[in-house]
């Protein structure tokens, strides 16, 4: 005869949730990214001006369907419902990028002051709903105009980019607290340079180690302008960070992996942070770098925001570009419906491995499931694959902090189904259901648990399970 112990009581679930919440600390950041082209629509709209995204759907066979960002989730005319909609689902911070073509149509010179005010609405609205806005200067959609004077290849770029960068602190950085140069410097760069796959659609080894070093100076300088013009916000970039692995345990396999990993991994957090390039990059870049460049690009930044989702795959491919191809994941190991690979260590020892390196309180902005969604004939979307990941990935998430990572904040990608650039809108990956042809907003389960989530940690007196009133309150059962 034994008296259950308290670890089965109800008791027991509030400590755990209490246990959670000191993993993570009251003031861990719940949130939610989205991007300006990937959910803005009305690309001609008050004045914004062309973007190489724009530019790159028209041409035949980019993306699936043949479609565009032109539309898309139609955030600018319906943020306020967006808005209230994050506020249901307790989502306490909010990430999302200025569109560069809308603010400054031609990508430097006049302002559009329409384009300013958009933010100012948005920005607004989030802070009066009690949601901290987080921005980034670019996600991928720079001006056309600028791309017509050579985009990332041309060196003055990085003083454009400065000049955008300050007029955005000068707007709005009295109102928001956290501000990132680039997201994900490493995607664009090498998959708009060296594969294709994004514009400009370029297969140019010579070309992408300019761009690479260009966005570095760009980020340097965008530092320094928003320390100055934005002097009450933190300031850091987004990098996608996830293991390079080989195809094959061959030379040729782990040689193409050390490369991946240094563009992928190390081409821009490495320069940002410490000064210097990965040493196989250090090599193709040197002709590049000019005096005193290394100083520009190592500014002091305030954190690491690192995106991750499944590890990636190389291959040797002799003759490519780049001297390595990509490779699928091994067929043996699970994946998303997508067919990305679920790899929660990876998540972990990523988290862990950023932070005694770089020594910066990390923030995950991105972290998610790409899934074909369907309606259920409910009106439902049971998403339940992307429900088990980000619970899996959290779990990995708790292991890092408790491993002794500095994470601080944790954003799911994304709020809403939207323009998953080659993929079109096939690939949904939102915790909200986009129905394009109406867009009606339909919250998927993932939504509902995300919110839960949220408010279980943040306030765990609101367990769903009566905890009773105690130990004493409660007589012990016999057995
Ligand atoms: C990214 C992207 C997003 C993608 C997401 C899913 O930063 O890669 O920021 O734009 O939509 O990663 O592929």
């Amino acid at each position: 005869m034994t008296k259950p112990s308290q670890s089965t009581g109800p008791n027991s679930l509030t400590a755990q949730v209490e246990a959670e919440r000191h993993v993570l600390g009251p003031d861990f950041v719940w949130g939610v990214s989205t991007s300006a082209y990937q959910i803005e629509g009305a690309a001609a709209v008050d004045g914004r001006g062309p973007s190489v995204w724009d530019h790159y759907c028209r041409g035949p066979g980019r993306i699936a369907d043949g479609d565009s960002g032109d539309v898309a989730c139609d955030h600018y005319h319906r943020y306020a419902e967006d808005i209230a909609l994050m506020r249901e689902l307790n989502i306490r911070a909010y990430r999302f990028s200025v569109a560069w073509p809308r603010v400054l149509p031609a990508g430097r010179g006049a302002v559009n002051e329409a384009g300013l005010s958009f933010y100012d609405r948005l920005i607004d609205g989030l802070l009066a709903a009690g949601i901290e806005p987080w921005l980034c200067l670019y996600h991928w959609d720079l001006p056309q105009a600028l791309q017509d004077q050579g985009g990332w290849i041309n060196r003055e770029i990085a003083g454009w980019f400065a000049d955008y960068a300050a007029l955005i602190g000068r707007r709005f950085g009295d109102r928001v607290p956290h501000i990132a140069t680039f997201n994900e410097p490493s995607v664009f760069t090498l998959f708009g340079y060296g594969f294709a796959w994004h514009p400009p659609g370029l297969t140019d080894a010579a070309a992408l180690h300019q761009a690479i070093h260009h966005v570095n100076l760009a980020h340097g300088a965008g530092v320094d302008a928003l320390r100055a013009h934005a002097p009450r916000a933190s300031i850091g970039a987004i990098h996608n960070v996830q293991p390079a692995r080989p195809l094959t345990p061959t030379a040729g396999d782990e040689a193409a992996a050390g490369l991946l990993d240094e563009y992928w991994n190390k081409a821009f957090p490495e320069p940002q942070i410490l000064g210097h390039y990965p040493p196989a990059l250090a090599r193709l870049i040197e002709p590049h770098v000019q005096a005193g460049d290394m100083e520009r690009i190592c500014r002091k930044v305030d954190w690491l925001g690192v995106n991750h989702y499944s590890p990636l795959y190389a291959r040797a491919a002799e003759g490519a570009p780049l001297g390595f191809a990509w490779a699928d994941a091994p067929d043996n190991v699970p994946k998303t419906q997508m067919g990305w690979q679920v790899d929660t260590n990876a998540f972990r020892d990523v988290l862990i491995v950023l932070d005694r390196r770089y020594r910066l309180p990390i923030y995950v902005l991105e972290n998610g499931a790409g899934a074909a969604d369907k309606l259920d004939p409910s009106g439902n979307v049971v998403d339940l694959e992307r429900v088990g990941y980000l619970a899996v990935y959290q779990a990995a998430l708790h292991a890092a902090i408790a491993a002794g990572a500095d994470v601080r904040g944790y954003f799911v990608w994304s709020l809403l189904d939207n323009f998953e650039w080659g993929s079109g809108y096939g690939n949904r990956f939102g915790l909200i259901y986009v129905d394009y042809p109406t867009q009606r907003r339909i919250p998927k389960a993932s939504a509902h648990w995300y919110a839960n989530v949220i408010r279980a940690i943040r306030a765990p007196g609101n367990l769903e399970v009566d905890p009773g009133s105690g130990p004493s309150g409660r007589p012990d059962r016999e057995t």
